[in-house]
């Protein structure tokens, strides 16, 4: 049964997801709060070949870029035979890094491919690669999409796959790197949306509890005093 299609304007925020109280804020946030991150910042679970209206998706390839299973499958499958022809043009891609393709069948414009660390792999070579393989990866990622006029991107959960990255660590990486990203003044509002498109439910767990750690919700403590006043009966003191 083929699903519809999701605009994205029915992609939420994490502003709208705090509002829906489907994002708790936490006591002690790793970051400042700024709204306009939580108006960029999306967070949804669904099939990424099926968001509509978002500029690029990004791919979880593989070095040779020639096509594989999880995601990289579904996206050629839905892109359809062209987009093996022009990712045969392109030489590979190291793990880290990103490439861009037109998107073919896909109802975005681009496809972004980075390559994700290959966990256990990268760890035996030494402890801290996988995370600095897969910040570059996001990184990469968001730099080419800017770099390509891209206005708004969405991103699989990379390496969490078949390449056994653990969900949680991931998210981490994958949201203090975009939380750098839109703090950097060279790149600031060029994406007006960065969402992060989860498919298994592990993964969707992971980005709810550290998502209010990067983009945290802005003025918490102000809106419980004025709920807390408004509650207030008039009689009371
Ligand atoms: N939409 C969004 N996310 C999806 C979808 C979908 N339709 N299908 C799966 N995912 P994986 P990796 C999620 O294994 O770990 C390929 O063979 C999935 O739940 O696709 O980076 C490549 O060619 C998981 O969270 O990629 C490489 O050889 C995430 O996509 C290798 O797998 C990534 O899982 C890359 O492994």
């Amino acid at each position: 049964m083929a699903s519809s299609l999701i605009p994205l304007a029915e992609i939420p925020t994490v502003s709208l997801l705090y509002k829906l109280k489907r994002l708790v804020p936490v006591s002690h946030p790793l970051a400042r709060p700024c709204n306009a991150f939580n108006d960029t910042i999306s967070l949804i679970r669904n099939d990424i070949t099926k968001l509509q209206g978002v500029d690029c998706i990004v791919n979880a390839a593989n070095k040779s870029l020639l096509g594989g299973g999880g995601v990289d499958g579904v996206i050629h499958r839905a892109a359809g035979p062209e987009l093996l022809d022009e990712c045969r043009t392109l030489d590979g891609c190291d793990t880290g890094g990103a490439v861009i393709t037109s998107a073919y069948d896909l109802p975005c414009k681009q496809i972004v491919h980075t390559v994700g660390p290959i966990y256990e792999l990268e760890r035996r070579r030494d402890k801290e690669l996988p995370e600095s393989l897969l910040r570059s990866c996001y990184r990469r990622s968001l730099e080419v999409a800017v770099e390509n006029d891209m206005t708004s991107i969405a991103f699989s959960a990379i390496s969490t796959g078949v390449y056994g990255y653990p969900s949680e660590a991931a998210a981490q990486a994958a949201l203090d790197e975009t939380r750098k990203f839109v703090e950097n003044p060279e790149y600031a509002g060029k994406l007006e949306r960065i969402i992060f498109c989860n498919f298994e439910r592990k993964d969707e767990i992971a980005y709810e509890k550290l998502t209010p750690l990067f983009f945290p919700l802005e003025d918490q403590d102000a809106s419980h005093t004025s709920n807390d006043i408004e509650s207030q009966p008039e009689s009371d003191g």
